[in-house]
């Protein structure tokens, strides 16, 4: 890890510079053995910044036999000091917080102060979480007959294969990496292939903490990077975060192997907003939800918003208002608000979205905010954030995942018709209702598709509380005690006969 700076560094753009064209394999880093690189891009500059390695099968092969070894001597590890060491990671990341805040923000667009430092610092929560956790990994006995013992161990799977999305890759990486280490496996990492570089300092600098060979990451693309990792026969697990298309493939190539698999897939979730509700919290809840800040790239977006039509028009107009005054601009500048979309294909994705619900008759639109006028931006990815009305039920639009800054507003009178809209979706991710009257509250959240259901606040996933959809948003689930007990170990069954 020679080459990388060992201090923090405020310099992002020398720090991806030097974390160009390599993985992190068994400790060290290492350029593709096909000698092959791909472009990392500022999408707020168009600016190459660094470089990334282009793994493939054989990269594969190699990170997998360095893991399938460090993790046969990690197992032996006694467990609370697999925590132990975990919880000293979460320490030398927060050393790192502004840097890898800086490094997130260049090569993904993320406003630093309002995303990419939070990010970084809920990186080290989660470590700091799972660190604790080490002493945990309970089995349990089950009274049977007096001269009998039975009991179940829990026990590692073995080498974790982990791919991992764009939008927030620190947090994704680290609700993967830090409960399948403490559970005594070991990881392999594929990085999202716009956002290779933050996740690969974070590697790095869990490198110098834990053995080598414990936590690999490869960059490069899906097929020929993340399928051959899924497909590995070392490779005892897999967890994905990304597309409900890709979700498919990776389940069903697990299932061939029978080996278990968590999907952490989209989402297009309903937010409902009753009269009675505080209407000042409720457009601040909005926004927090719609994350515009990342340019909507949230997959518990509140990309269906129901308001009461009593209180239809004031909340519109007091959304759009709010949505106004936030800035958009340099990711790297404190002032901003809202970065940038990620890459080109997905600014076009998003652009055709907006496009056909404006020309979608009986439809109107309300873009908000305004475009930065830096000529230094003038190839940056910046999209208005747009609100929707009068959209039919049927749109592409309200039906399918935008992943953008768009979210699509509806009036409703009765809470029945509503829960029944709200439901009507192939997705069951997020959800969250706007009241003060808690009868009516509990009676939605009991009622909603949701894996996860909030009311009167909109907060970001937390490291003890169990996350993860339920139809088309997901298989299983990630961050707290569970995950790790469940997802990542598997439990043995023992019977002693004593007499
Ligand atoms: O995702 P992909 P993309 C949704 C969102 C977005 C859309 C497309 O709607 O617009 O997906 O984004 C790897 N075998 N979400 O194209 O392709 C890929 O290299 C193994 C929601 O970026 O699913 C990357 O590392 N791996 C989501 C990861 O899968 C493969 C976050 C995700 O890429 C692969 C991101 C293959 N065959 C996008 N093909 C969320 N849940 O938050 C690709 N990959």
């Amino acid at each position: 890890a020679g080459r990388v700076p060992a201090a923090p560094t405020l310099d992002e753009r020398a720090l991806a510079r030097s974390l160009s064209g390599v993985h992190l394999i068994d400790g060290a880093l290492v350029p593709a053995l096909s000698g092959r690189t791909f472009p990392v891009v500022n999408p707020a500059t168009g600016e190459e910044v660094a470089t990334a390695a282009e793994g493939d099968a054989a990269d594969v092969d190699r990170a997998v036999a360095a893991a399938a070894v460090a993790q046969k001597a990690w197992a032996k590890v006694p467990a609370r000091k697999r925590g132990e060491l975990v919880g000293a990671c979460a320490r030398a990341l927060l050393d790192h917080v502004e840097e890898l805040g800086r490094l997130i923000a260049l090569e993904t667009g993320k406003a630093l102060r309002t995303e990419s430092r939070v990010e970084a610092q809920v990186l080290a929560d989660i470590f700091a979480f799972y660190g604790g956790l080490g002493s945990e990994l309970k089995g349990e006995t089950v009274p049977f007959h007096p001269d009998v013992l039975l009991l179940t161990i829990r026990e590692p799977l073995g080498v974790v294969g982990a791919i991992i999305p764009w939008n927030v890759p620190m947090l994704l990486m680290a609700l993967k990496v830090a409960p399948a280490l403490v559970a005594g496996n070991a990881v392999v990492v594929k990085s999202a292939e716009e956002a290779p570089l933050a996740v690969l300092r974070v590697c790095e600098i869990l490198n110098r903490l834990l053995p080598p060979g414990l936590v690999n990451i490869l960059s490069g693309f899906g097929p020929e990077c993340g399928a051959p990792l899924v497909e590995h026969p070392k490779v005892r697990k897999v967890t994905f975060t990304g597309s409900v298309e890709v979700g498919r493939v990776v389940g069903q190539a697990a299932a061939r192997k029978i080996i278990p698999v968590t999907l952490e897939l989209g989402g297009k979730s309903p937010m409902i907003v009753f009269d009675d509700a505080d209407l000042e919290r409720t457009v601040a809840g909005a926004i927090t939800s719609m994350r515009f800040t990342r340019q909507g790239q949230s997959c518990t977006a509140a990309s269906r918003i129901y308001v009461h039509e009593r209180i239809f028009d004031a909340f519109a107009a007091a959304l759009a208002a709010k949505v106004d005054a936030m800035v958009m601009g340099d990711p790297l500048d404190e002032r901003t608000d809202i970065g940038t979309i990620i890459s080109r294909a997905q600014f076009e994705k998003v652009k055709a979205f907006i496009d056909e619900g404006l020309a979608t008759p009986g439809a109107t639109a309300r873009a908000c905010s305004a475009l930065p006028t830096d000529p230094a931006l003038a190839k940056g990815l910046f999209i208005r954030p747009h609100i929707f009305f009068g959209l039919p039920r049927t749109s592409r639009l309200v039906r399918e995942e935008i992943f953008g800054p768009v979210t699509v507003l509806f009036p409703f009178r009765d809470w029945e018709a509503v829960l029944e809209e709200a439901n009507d979706s192939d997705y069951g991710l997020a959800a969250s209702v706007w009241t003060n009257n808690l009868k009516i509250g509990l009676r939605m959240a009991h009622a909603l598709e949701a894996g996860l259901v909030q009311i009167n606040q909109n907060l970001v996933v937390q490291a003890n509380l169990s996350y993860g959809g339920i139809k088309s948003s997901g298989l299983g689930k990630e961050a707290s005690l569970e995950a790790m007990l469940e997802h990542f170990m598997h439990k043995k069954t023992i019977m002693v006969n004593m007499a």
